[in-house]
This record gives C-alpha cells, sequence and structure tokens, in this order.
C-alpha cells in the first residue's frame, strides 16, 4: 500500500468510526505512524508528529466544526507541517545553482525551471557547467531548446568555473541565469571543489540541491553534508512519481530546515510543480488536487489558446470533443490532469491513449459529416456511418471507433463536472477543502 492509501485509511478510520474517542485517534495514529515509517519518514519526527496528534485532538473546539472535523483538520495539518508546510520559490532570483549527486534530476530540473521563470514573464538563460560528463553538454542544449530557453556552454571545455564565468557574461541583461553542475557518486572532495569554484565566480542568490525522491530520509544527510560545503537555500526533490519514499526525502529536508520549493512529477518538461505539502498530501491521497489542475488548465488555455473551461461548459457534441482531445494533448497526458482531479479510476484508457495520427483522422471523418451529425451524434445509425466512412475514404470500423471514443469522453467529462460536490460531500474531507473550494469557486465552476 502507498503512503497516500496507508493516510487515507486512517483518515477514514477517524471518519467512519461511530464514537471518537482517545481510543481511536491512537489506532488511526498507529496507523499514520506506519505509514510514514514505510515511506521511510525518520522515526523522531513520526514520534514528534503522533504526540502533536494525540495533544491537539483533544484541545479546545473551535467555534462551528465538529470534534471529528477538528481531529481531521489538525491531523491533516500537522501531516502537511512535518512534510514541510509551504515555502513559496522566490519570485525574481537572480541567479540559481543546482548541485547534486550524480543522476539526481539536476540537468532536467534546469530546464523545467527555466521554463517555469520564463512562464512568468522572466528572461531566462541556462549554463551548462557540467564538464564532468561528456553527455552533458549536449542534454541541456536539447532540453534548452524543447523548451526554447537560450543555453550556454563551451563543448570540451573541463573547466566549471571558466564556463559559468562566460555564460554570465553571456546573458548579461537577463533577468535570471541558471547554472547546471556535475553530479558524483558522492560528495567528495573533487565535487566540493568544483562546486565552490563555480560558487565564487558564478555567485548565485539561490544555490538549491537537487535530491531524488527514491532516497528517503538520507536526504537529511545530503542535505546537511552540501549546506555545510556550499550553503543550501533551497531544495528540489525529483522523481516524486516514482517512489513511495518522497514523503522520507521531504521531511527530511523539512527536519534541517531547507526549503523544498519544486518537486518533479515526471520526465516530461511540465511534469514538475511548486511544492505545496498539502496540494501534495491531497494527491497522494486520492482527494484530488483541484489547484494543481487548475494550473494544467491555465497552461493549456495559454498554450493552445482555446477556453478549456468554457468547453466543459459547453453542450458536449462531436464538435468539443475533438476541441478537447486537441487541448487535451496540450495539456500533456490527460491521464495525468484526470488523476489530479482524482478521476482516474474512472478514465477510458482509449480515449486517453490516442495519438497524433488519429486525432488527424478523426477529423477527416468529422469533414464528412453534416453539421447535424457532429453537433447530435445520436444521428448517426448504420447507413450514416456507411455513407461517412466512404465520404471520408475511411472505414466503417474507423467512424464507429470515433463514436465510441466520443461517447467514453462524454461519460468522462460528465463526471468531471460532477466531480466536486461528490468527491467532496464524502464525510469531514468536506471540511478539509471548504477554504479551498471558497478560493477557487470563482475560477472554477463548480456545481
Ligand atoms: N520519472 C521522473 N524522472 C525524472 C525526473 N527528473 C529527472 N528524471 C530522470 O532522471 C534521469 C536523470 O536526470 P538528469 O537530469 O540527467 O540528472 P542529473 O542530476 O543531471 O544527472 P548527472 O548530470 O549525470 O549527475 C533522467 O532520465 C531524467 O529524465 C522526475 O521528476 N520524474
Ligand atoms: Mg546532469
Amino acid at each position: 500500500m502507498s503512503l497516500g492509501e496507508q493516510l487515507r485509511k486512517a483518515i477514514e478510520r477517524l471518519q467512519n468510526s461511530s464514537s471518537l474517542d482517545k481510543e481511536t485517534v491512537k489506532e488511526a495514529v498507529k496507523d499514520i505512524q506506519r505509514a510514514l515509517i514505510s515511506a521511510d519518514v525518520e522515526i523522531n519526527t513520526v514520534l514528534d508528529l503522533s504526540k502533536k496528534i494525540e495533544e491537539q485532538a483533544f484541545s479546545s473546539l473551535p467555534a462551528g466544526i465538529t470534534r471529528r472535523e477538528h481531529i481531521i483538520k489538525t491531523t491533516h495539518d500537522l501531516l502537511a507541517q512535518a512534510l514541510g508546510g509551504d515555502a513559496k520559490p522566490p519570485e525574481k532570483p537572480k541567479r540559481i545553482l543546482l548541485a547534486g549527486l550524480y543522476g539526481a534530476g539536476k540537468t532536467s530540473s534546469v530546464a523545467k525551471l527555466a521554463k517555469w521563470y520564463a512562464k512568468r514573464g522572466q528572461k531566462v538563460g541556462v549554463i551548462c557547467a557540467d564538464t564532468y560528463r561528456p553527455a552533458a553538454f549536449e542534454q541541456l542544449k536539447q532540453l534548452s531548446e524543447k523548451a526554447k530557453i537560450p543555453f550556454f556552454g563551451i563543448d570540451g571545455e573541463k573547466n566549471a568555473a571558466k564556463v559559468a564565468k562566460q555564460g554570465l557574461a553571456h546573458f548579461m541583461g537577463f533577468d535570471l541565469v541558471i547554472c547546471d553542475s556535475a553530479g558524483r557518486s558522492a560528495l567528495d572532495t573533487g565535487l566540493v571543489k568544483e562546486i565552490k569554484e563555480i560558487n565564487s565566480v558564478f555567485s548565485p542568490d539561490q544555490k538549491w540541491l537537487v535530491l531524488s525522491a527514491d532516497i528517503g530520509q538520507v536526504a537529511k544527510k545530503q542535505a546537511q553534508a552540501f549546506h555545510d560545503a556550499v550553503g543550501i537555500n533551497g531544495v528540489i526533490i525529483t522523481k516524486t512519481d516514482g517512489s513511495g519514499k518522497g514523503g522520507g526525502a521531504m521531511a527530511a529536508c523539512r527536519a534541517t530546515g531547507a526549503k523544498v520549493f519544486f518537486i518533479g512529477t515526471g520526465e516530461k518538461m511540465d511534469d514538475f510543480e511548486e511544492f505545496e505539502a498539502k496540494r501534495y498530501l491531497g494527491r497522494i491521497m486520492g482527494f484530488g488536487d483541484l489547484a494543481a489542475l487548475l494550473e494544467k488548465i491555465e497552461q493549456a488555455k495559454e498554450e493552445s489558446g482555446m477556453d478549456v473551461e468554457d468547453l466543459l461548459e459547453q453542450e458536449f457534441t462531436l464538435e468539443t470533443f475533438y476541441a478537447q482531445l486537441v487541448a487535451a494533448r496540450k495539456m500533456g497526458p490527460l491521464g495525468k490532469v484526470m488523476e489530479m482531479a482524482g478521476l482516474s479510476q474512472s478514465l477510458p484508457k482509449e480515449a486517453l491513449e490516442i495519438g497524433e495520427e488519429k486525432l488527424g483522422a478523426f477529423k477527416v471523418i468529422m469533414d464528412s459529416m453534416t453539421r447535424q451529425e457532429k453537433k447530435n451524434p445520436g444521428l448517426l445509425n448504420k447507413s450514416r456511418i456507411a455513407r461517412i466512412a466512404r465520404g471520408s475514404g475511411t472505414s466503417e470500423e474507423s467512424v464507429r471507433e470515433l463514436i465510441r471514443n466520443y461517447r467514453n469522453m462524454e461519460k468522462m467529462f460528465s463526471q468531471f463536472k460532477n466531480l466536486n460536490e461528490e468527491k467532496l460531500k464524502k464525510g469531514g474531507i468536506q471540511s478539509l477543502l471548504k477554504g479551498f473550494r471558497g478560493a477557487k469557486k470563482k475560477k472554477f465552476k463548480i456545481r
């Protein structure tokens, strides 16, 4: 069972118990302890959290909420705090240096981060000061081209500090310069020497450590070692998608006082987000994550020039279906978006795997339909399907496939629209999300 599932079980115990006495809370705390320990959270953090939950559970009750709601909210808040609470990344950093061990995800994070800040209106350049691994230059060059971010590197140069220095001159007048550095299998003297040299010529205001989620609580040791060597004022935790130990890494960073600003959630360029402990918890516990979803929708809107929210409001015709397919592709894997909405179980797999080619075929088929048919796919009987297949030069099976996908998607989007009330009504979770819903209501139409 994953950390999220185990935590959800604990919260559900609190939700569903007929009487909420000290004993029930103790049992739930035990569930939480087991969950955190298997996610590699340090024992001291676990014990500290347990003590706080038990203490606060029966403290004085704030007005307007029930004891049950109070206990669930307290538990949730304390859990989020243990994972690091909220640490907003700096809005206008000038120079960011990323450091970390071999394969932690530095180079990918340089590109993701550059894109993230560029999206927020900053003029960003990236430098490859990894002169250790021969392919590093090409890797960052390609990633930055993909993200449309100016790149600087000196192919074949061995002196990392020299590259950093020239890079800085090259990007004179830019708002933000992000510098990649080489990894090693351990924080040895060679790495420390090199990172110190880069540090002195690049003089970054932000020195962030990149850690992979799968190292769990070892994150603490690494964070401390890097901090002692060069001083670290931020952390990026990568690969939170693939490891159950993300919680361990986050809690460990929290324990050293290092703030986790971002997390990597996959290999793609947009699989990267600001770390918010509550949002992360909501996600792994399967309560859906509307905040992250909204962000993706906003982003897709910007990139596609299409208003996805409006699409959701409209009548669901074949044309909206097609527009949504196109928008969904821009949003990245639709599966991920739905996962954030807590809907992954109800996904029609087929609809999510529609590739570029099929999208093209659907377009051709739709061009052979009348406007009425597109508006009301219910009209599509056997003879119309045969006519459309002939007209579009495709097969009846292809036309049927389009209709089938449309129907699946229609089902999914109607669930999508109804998700909120139903999801949130389940017991005390509603109160957990109340503030959040209130804040987002204007932007995201919840009915
Ligand atoms: N699933 C997943 N993979 C990631 C994530 N971040 C990075 N990776 C992958 O991890 C591998 C290593 O990433 P790099 O960015 O090259 O790591 P690095 O720290 O620069 O590595 P060195 O320069 O060799 O020390 C690559 O295959 C990345 O695609 C993430 O958040 N999720
Ligand atoms: Mg690298």
